[in-house]
């Protein structure tokens, strides 16, 4: 490792000890961006790497409330507000039993890069709690969020913090959370994204990180004049992300073969159509049952506790959670003739699994820049706000590409190396962090 990296994090491990995940996403990062900055001093001055890694803000704080038996519960809930140079805190929230101090500033800490790259106004944020919205009634689940948005709302704002779903966050904790909010305010405002279309929310933000993933996927393969059509996809997760992904990835003429979720994976080798996609949507969004249910009713294979990584495809698109790929599994994809990763969740494939990508020179796509589409559109949200009106489906969708195709571009710039080969990891990592970088610069010392 280049040793000035590994003083880097040595300094970064000592002050956050025990937080593995994000030490491995700053590690990501600073693989790219110490070489970078060893060639443009103005940053290293600045200390700016430095600075980035350390939160603006962080609140941690306390969510009581009263299940249906009557019984109290406690949650611990967050709120890592990492930077703002560029814009408000943006970024979900995640609601899942395994959140922790770690995992969301790993999520806050690539949400700055992500934003930066989508082009428009936002500052990076995420926040969650070890909440589990699994088996409980609707009830429940208002009476936490009102309770978590009790707290959160003396710290977010439409022009401070703006917080959107995540895993176990969806429309439905999107209304109660932002129910509570105006009731506390008394102010009908901008504060979340992933509205209701009813009541503020934008046209496509349900589909927008699924659909960027395949869009990206499209535009990595087009520098091999490739596109998606007649490709099959291995994806992972059976929520949000991995609906609109199947959705998207269809509607270009690829066959995806695979969905799972963290108790196993369905394959169905004549592909997910729309019709099947349907049954999933319901499963999912409102039985709030499991996959296998999938295989039980269309009659395909169900492999319990397994990832979807060993089937034989041209394109794998992780979306699910954060290190679901690993070396093994990387090895396995490549050595079946997959080609092109593009991830729907952040940082799904682990250090190693980056690795064996990059030396087999496929085209990959890391999260922070293929799924880049939710929060572009939550900015899209967010100006139709301000605007107080709504743009139509065609209009959001088409600077929903322009976008992703801008992302892209930037990739190319920063990540093309001498011998042609596109190491997007580095072209995201640099492109997100310049801007940021030079508002930081312009900002003085803050
Ligand atoms: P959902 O809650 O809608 O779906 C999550 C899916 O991932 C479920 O199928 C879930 O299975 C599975 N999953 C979650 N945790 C694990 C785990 N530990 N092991 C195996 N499977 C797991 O979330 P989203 O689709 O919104 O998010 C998926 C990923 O995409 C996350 O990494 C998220 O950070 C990322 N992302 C989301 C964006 C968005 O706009 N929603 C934007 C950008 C990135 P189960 O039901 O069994 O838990
Ligand atoms: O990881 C992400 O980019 C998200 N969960 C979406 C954030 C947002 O503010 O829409």
């Amino acid at each position: 490792m280049d040793p000035r990296v590994e003083k880097f994090m040595a300094e970064v491990k000592a002050k956050n000890p025990g937080e593995n995940e994000f030490h491995q996403a700053v590690m990501e990062v600073a693989e790219s961006i110490i070489p970078f900055i060893e060639e443009n001093p103005k940053y290293k001055h600045g200390k700016i790497l430095e600075r980035m890694v350390e939160p603006e803000r962080v609140i941690l704080f306390r969510v009581p409330w009263v299940d249906d038996k009557g019984e109290v519960q406690i949650n611990k809930a967050y709120r890592i507000e990492m930077n703002s140079a560029i814009g408000p805190y943006k970024g979900g929230l995640r609601f899942h039993p395994t959140v922790n101090l770690g995992i969301l500033k790993f999520l806050a800490y690539e949400q700055v890069f992500k934003n930066s790259l989508t082009t428009l106004p936002m500052g990076g944020g995420k926040g969650g709690s070890n909440f589990d919205p699994k088996g409980k009634s609707d009830n429940e689940v208002m009476r936490f969020c009102q309770s978590f948005m009790t707290e959160l709302s003396r710290h977010i704002g439409p022009n401070t913090d703006v917080p959107a779903g995540d895993i176990g966050v969806g429309g439905r904790e999107i209304g109660y959370l932002f129910g509570q909010y105006k009731r506390i305010r008394n102010e009908f405002t901008g504060v979340l994204t992933g509205k209701g279309l009813e009541w503020g929310g934008s046209l496509i933000r349900p589909e927008a990180t699924g659909y960027g993933a395949v869009y990206f996927a499209e535009e990595m393969l087009k520098t091999r004049k490739d596109s998606m059509k007649g490709k099959i996809v291995a994806i992972s997760g059976s929520g949000n992300v991995a609906q609109y992904a199947t959705e998207k990835a269809t509607m270009l003429g690829a066959k995806v073969v695979t969905l799972s979720d963290s108790s196993g994976f369905i394959y169905d080798p004549n592909g997910i159509d729309n019709e099947r996609l349907d049954f999933v949507m319901n499963l999912k969004n409102i039985k709030r049952g499991r996959i296998k249910e999938y295989a039980d009713k269309f009659g395909v294979e169900y492999y319990e506790g397994k990832r979807p990584w060993e089937v034989k495809c041209d394109i794998a698109m992780p979306c699910a959670t954060q290190n679901e790929v690993n070396k093994e599994d990387a090895e396995t994809l490549i050595k079946n003739g997959c080609f092109v990763v593009s991830e729907g969740a952040n940082m799904p494939s682990d250090p190693d699994a980056i690795e064996v990508y990059l030396d087999n020179k496929i085209l990959y796509g890391l999260g922070k820049a293929a799924n880049a589409g939710g929060v572009a559109v939550s900015g899209l949200e967010m100006s139709q706000n301000s605007l107080r009106l709504s743009w139509t489906r065609e209009e959001v969708d088409q600077r929903l590409q322009t976008i992703m195709k801008d992302i892209h571009k930037t990739c190319l710039k920063y990540g093309t190396e001498d011998n042609g080969f596109i190491n997007y990891p580095k072209g995201a990592n640099i492109g997100g962090f310049v801007k940021v970088a030079d508002s930081m610069l312009a900002q003085g010392i803050v």
